[in-house]
Parts: C-alpha cells; structure tokens; sequence
C-alpha cells in the first residue's frame, strides 16, 4: 500500500458535542497521522466551494447551512492507504447503515450532521487538501 494523504473535516455536530480527541484517537490507532490541522468555521462561500459537486443536489443548500453552523476541524491525514482507511473509519454517510464502531455509528445523529467528512478519491484529496492547506502548512512527519 501507498503512503497517502486524504483530507478530514470533524464537522460542526461533533466540535460542538466535544469529541476531537475521541476522533483523533481513532486516527492515531488506525497508524493515520495529523500532518495539517485547524479549526475554521467557514463562510457560505467557502463552505459552496468545498461542496460544489453537490450544487445541484436537494440537500445541497441544507448541507452548507449546517457546514456553516459553527466551527469545524479541518486536517491531512498520511498513512498507508490513508484515503481508504478514513472512509473505513468514518462509516457509511447515513449513521444507520454505519458499521458499528465506526465514527458515524458512534457520533452521528443524522444524514445531514454525519460527524466527519473524509475524501472519496485520491483525486479528490488532493483538491480537497490545496482548498484549506497551502503546501508549507502539511508537515512531513
Ligand atoms: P460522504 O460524506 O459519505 O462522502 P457524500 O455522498 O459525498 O457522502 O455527501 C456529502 C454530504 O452530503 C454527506 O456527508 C451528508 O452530510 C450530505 N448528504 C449526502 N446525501 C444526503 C441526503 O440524501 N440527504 C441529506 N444530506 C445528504
């Protein structure tokens, strides 16, 4: 497997019910390292941006009001497999089919606050990490 880097964002539903540590405990566990991290909460603009493939999606106006609801946590992860590892951690994006154990099983109440959002494509990390990070700001570890 290849080393990867993936991006995550802890969502405003799981700041809020103060689990980061808990969540950041189960990257370090899975062997995925924080390379770039930072709170942020996100203006409309930013928060369309981020979810432009979603544009024309019903829920697409629900999902950027609650993404700017309040601050959410925005990092790299690296590791072997780094991208798939995360979409196995987070779980499936509706919590009731979520396997158990995972982070949306275990931290999600519903489709729309999912708890975490974490890249599906190498490709997409790679825009997803350029859209918060600037490549001084992912430390090599
Ligand atoms: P993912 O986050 O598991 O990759 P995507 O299909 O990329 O799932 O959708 C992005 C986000 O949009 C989801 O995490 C969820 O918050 C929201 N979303 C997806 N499908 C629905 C839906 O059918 N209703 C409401 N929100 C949805």
């Amino acid at each position: 497997m290849a080393l990867e880097r993936t991006l995550s964002i802890i969502k405003p539903d799981a700041v809020a019910k103060n689990v980061i540590g808990e969540i950041y405990s189960r990257f370090e566990k899975a062997g995925l390292k924080v390379v770039a991290a930072k709170m942020k909460h996100l203006s409309k603009q930013e928060a369309e941006g981020f979810y432009a493939v979603h544009r024309e999606r019903p829920f697409f106006a629900a999902l950027v009001e609650f993404m700017i609801s309040g601050p959410v946590m925005v990092q790299v992860l690296e590791g072997e497999g780094a991208m798939l590892k995360n979409r196995e951690l987070m779980g499936a994006t509706n919590p009731k089919d979520a396997a158990p154990g995972t982070i949306r099983a275990d931290f999600a109440d519903s489709i729309d606050a999912n708890a975490v959002h974490g890249s599906d494509s190498l490709e997409n990390a790679a825009i997803e990490i350029a859209y918060f990070f600037p490549a001084t700001d992912v430390y090599a570890r």
